[in-house]
């Protein structure tokens, strides 16, 4: 299928999904999201693909949501279209989101890569939220993951001033795991998702669901729902055979069941 604004690989059980916008830094506009969610759409019920990389140029992962784009907008549109929706269609995939991030990850590009499980940031990689100099504030999550990630006192002053924070910065602040070289990125975040494809798919969806909980719940009500998913983990063949290969000094061959 051909698309306009994203490129779309498989690579075994791994989705790539390319943004694809290079005039524009991949700004993200509404047509990019409906082409994305289309794709995540399938992907979810997809089988065969256990693990998605969303990347971006060597320039830009994006530079933020399409200025062009929302220039004209007037609340009661936005409000009644409800312009925040097919951006939280990420936020809710089930299956783990490796961003490689490369350049820019500017406003909405860098709320992206939040949605995302894993960040592997190139060298080039600039992260922030400037939105403030366009007399608007982030509005797909920033004020509140990014608080979530790295802190108020970074948060705020990313937020209220607009400037971008490079990858060592990023690194240390704990937004991205780990710092590749450019050259590198590409294949780096493959390999992760190519690990965690090759793992028990439902392990893999319950310990997503798992760290994701501990953003939105207490501490002692996120350790009961880590336990009674633990718990359910041993109704899966997958449990049986990865603890019954170790057992057998073996590897383990899962059905993803
Ligand atoms: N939107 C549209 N076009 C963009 C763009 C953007 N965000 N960023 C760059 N471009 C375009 C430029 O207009 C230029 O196009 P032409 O002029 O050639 O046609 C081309 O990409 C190359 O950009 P530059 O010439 O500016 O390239 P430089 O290398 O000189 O500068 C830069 C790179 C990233 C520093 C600069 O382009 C820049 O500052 N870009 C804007 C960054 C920014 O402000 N990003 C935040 C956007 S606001 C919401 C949810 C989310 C959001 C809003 C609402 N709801 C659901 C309610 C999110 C908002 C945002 O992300």
């Amino acid at each position: 299928m051909n698309y306009e604004t994203i490129l779309v690989e498989t690579k075994g059980n791994v989705g790539v999904i390319t943004l694809n916008r290079p005039k524009a830094l991949n700004a993200l506009n509404s047509q990019l999201f409906k082409e994305m969610n289309g794709v995540l759409d399938g992907w979810e019920n997809d089988q065969n693909i256990r693990c998605v990389v969303i990347t971006g140029s060597d320039k830009a992962f994006a530079a933020g949501a399409d200025i062009k784009e929302m220039e004209p907008l007037q609340f009661p549109g936005t409000y009644v279209d409800d312009f925040i929706t097919p951006w939280d269609r990420m936020s809710r995939f089930r299956k783990p989101l490796v961003a490689a991030v490369a350049g820019y990850a500017l406003g909405g590009g860098c709320e992206v890569a939040m949605m995302c499980d894993i960040i592997l940031a190139a060298d080039n990689a600039q992260f922030g939220q400037p939105e403030i100099k366009l007399g608007v504030i982030p509005g797909a999550g920033g004020t509140q993951r990014l608080t979530r990630i790295i802190g108020k006192a970074k948060t705020m002053e990313l937020v209220l001033t607009g400037r971008m924070m490079g990858a060592e910065e990023a690194e240390r602040s704990g937004l991205v795991a780990r710092i590749v070289p450019l050259t590198d990125l590409k294949t780096e975040a493959l390999k992760v998702a190519e690990n965690i494809a090759a793992l028990s798919l439902p392990a893999v969806m319950a310990a997503k669901e798992c760290v994701q909980r501990a953003y939105e719940t207490t501490l002692a009500e996120g350790i009961r729902g880590e336990r009674r998913v633990f718990q359910s983990l041993f109704g899966t063949h997958d449990q049986k055979e990865g603890m019954n290969a170790f057992v057998s000094k073996r590897p383990p061959s899962f059905k993803h069941r």
